[in-house]
């Protein structure tokens, strides 16, 4: 009997041994020490053991129970430990580790240019002044000298709100009459802004884009004034001689009217898809302010005078970074904002 034991503590010491989770270890303590696990059956039995080896057999069955609880406890203790490192090892945090960076958004390539735009303008004493992208039929045609059924109105025609005179308004230019409205001259101001056009897409047409209209008024203002001022504009904006032409223009609310056109720096004037195949890059109309205009926003024609203009600012921004095609702008094209 008492050689049974041992190879019973042997065979229990040995599993203990090999038992690498803690499931096991509780399946061998109940397999030996249970209720009805191997040792506790040869302490119940004793009783039918003979007198002479009970008492041997019962403190030697009493001393494996002791000695395999102290091993599986052991075993047990020295698995906690290594799952505890183990869980401290994952949830370590090296907090000298410079943080992933942020995903930061940036200036739209339109918005970046309107700034230094307005900057410039503003450097020469214009203020920048904001108008309604919904106007009426009155500040878009009629103040500036667009009667109904003028011809000249098929050029703008444009999205019209239902009910009422309500439009988007296809230029910058009616600002001009609500600021000659309420502030006397002299004055000078830009009206960076978004116009609407049923136009047909193309490389240089969208049915949105961003206008910058001009206005300088005083007593003597003369178109020189105009040319020096627009000069020294693409001078600073450009940061390098650009060949620029003035063309007679027509638009109702100026008279003398002017086109201006640049040389297009896609292509470099040799002719692309950008500019027609012309070379030439139409980028605002202008002329002197019409005396019918002066009258509909108040002010005395006899008494003042000046220029205006309207600056397609998108086609200003595809020139200055080389953007072949206008429709990138708003077509929400990663590839292309990253570049920016
Ligand atoms: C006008 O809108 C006049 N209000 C400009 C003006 C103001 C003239 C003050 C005289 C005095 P025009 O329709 O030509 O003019 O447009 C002005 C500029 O806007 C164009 O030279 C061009 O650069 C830009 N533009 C016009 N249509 C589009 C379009 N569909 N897409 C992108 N840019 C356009």
């Amino acid at each position: 009997m008492l050689k049974d034991l041992k190879e019973l503590k042997n065979k229990a010491q040995e599993e203990v041994k090999q038992a690498n989770t803690l499931r096991e270890l509780e399946r061998i303590s109940k397999e030996y020490l249970g209720k009805k696990g191997e040792l506790t059956q040869i302490l119940h039995s004793l009783k039918d053991l003979p007198k002479t080896s009970r008492a041997e057999v019962g403190k030697e069955t009493n001393e494996i129970r002791e000695f395999l609880k102290a091993e599986i406890d052991k075993k047990v203790s020295g698995l906690e430990e290594t799952d505890k490192k183990e869980e401290e090892k994952k949830e370590w945090i090296d907090i000298s580790t410079p943080a992933p960076k942020p995903n930061l958004g940036h200036l739209h390539p339109l918005t970046i240019l309107k700034r230094k735009i307005e900057e410039i303008f503003n450097n020469m004493g214009f203020a920048t002044i904001e108008g309604p992208e919904v106007e009426n039929e009155w500040y878009n045609f009629d103040a500036l000298n667009i009667p109904k059924n003028h011809p000249a109105r098929d050029a703008w025609d444009t999205l019209w709100l239902k009910d009422d005179d309500l439009l988007l308004r296809t230029h910058t230019s009616p600002v001009q009459i609500r600021y000659m409205e309420k502030h006397q001259p002299p004055l000078r101001i830009i009206v960076p802004g978004k116009t609407f056009r049923r136009d047909a897409t193309d490389a240089s047409h969208d049915v949105q884009f961003f206008q910058i209209e001009g206005l300088m008024i005083d007593k003597e203002v003369s178109a020189a004034n105009f040319k020096a001022v627009i000069q020294e504009f693409f001078r600073q904006f450009f940061a390098k001689p650009i060949k620029v032409r003035l063309r007679p223009g027509f638009f109702p609310f100026v008279e003398p009217g002017f086109e201006i056109d640049m040389s297009c720096l896609v292509c470099g004037g040799k002719g692309c898809s950008t500019c027609q195949k012309t070379g030439w890059i139409e980028m605002m109309g202008a002329g002197m302010v019409h005396p019918n205009v002066l009258k509909a926003a108040g002010l005395n024609p006899k008494h003042w005078q000046g220029f205006a203009f309207g600056m397609g600012m998108d086609r200003l921004v595809m020139m200055k970074y080389k953007i072949n095609d206008i429709r990138l702008f708003n077509s929400g094209d990663l590839r292309f904002l990253k570049q920016f």
